[in-house]
């Protein structure tokens, strides 16, 4: 799968698409990141790529120009590629888009990813984007950690990524609002006083899943 990432930051990525599995991906062919410097498309001696809100207000905002010069390039480089932007104005990202996204990943559509920073972007450029996406309930500086999120959350789903799994099985295993997670233990069998649950050293596989399915919910506040 072909990502591409607009941002003024690509040195932001580097950890974490260089590590581990998002590493393993790219390594094995399955994905393929790449990287379209914003200020590459900047305007005048300066290279700017920002300036102040109409209507007044604090910070800058992306101009126009720069953004979509640059999703054009990536377009270029991948025409049938699906555009998203990161934004608080977007919908909650969800597991079931994430899933979407593989899916048109695996029938060879790549993805472009927008990551605005400053206070925000001209809204004109959503006109070249096909889906806004917010992460959550809370505001960040920049779409670099949502887009390396919206990355992570996709590349895994993608077949041959993670150890053993077919993707088929790991959609079985997870749904948007109820994200079935039962809590996990290994050796020691006592740590500290605290023991593991007894069902999970019998071998008795029913009851094992019996239990597990009992304690599939969210952990408590503490
Ligand atoms: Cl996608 N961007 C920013 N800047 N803040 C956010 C977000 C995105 N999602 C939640 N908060």
């Amino acid at each position: 799968m072909k990502i591409q990432v607009i941002t003024l930051f690509p040195e932001m990525f580097e950890g974490v698409l260089g590590s581990s599995m998002l590493w393993k991906a790219a390594d094995r062919g399955i994905a393929d990141y790449s990287f379209i410097n914003l200020r590459d498309f900047g305007l005048g001696p300066r290279k700017t790529v920002d300036d102040t809100p109409y209507g007044g207000g604090d910070g800058m905002l992306l101009k126009p120009d720069p953004v979509v010069a640059a999703i054009e390039q990536a377009r270029q480089n991948d025409p049938d590629a699906l555009v998203l932007l990161p934004t608080p104005r977007g919908k909650t990202y969800k597991q079931s888009d994430a899933k979407e996204i593989a899916a048109a990943g695996q029938q060879g559509r790549g993805l472009i990813i927008v990551s605005p920073r400053y206070e925000g972007y001209d809204e004109r450029i959503t006109q070249w984007v096909d889906r806004q996406y917010s992460i959550g309930n809370y505001v960040l500086t920049g779409g670099e950690l949502p887009a390396m999120i919206l990355i992570d959350s996709v590349v895994r789903l993608l077949p041959g990524v993670l150890g053993g799994e077919t993707s088929a099985e790991i959609e079985s295993f997870q749904d948007d609002d109820e994200n079935i997670e039962f809590p996990q233990y290994t050796r020691p069998e006592d740590f500290r006083g605290l023991k593991v649950p007894e069902v999970l050293l019998t071998g008795h596989h029913g009851e094992i899943a019996k239990w597990r399915a009992k304690n599939a919910h969210k952990a408590g506040p503490a």
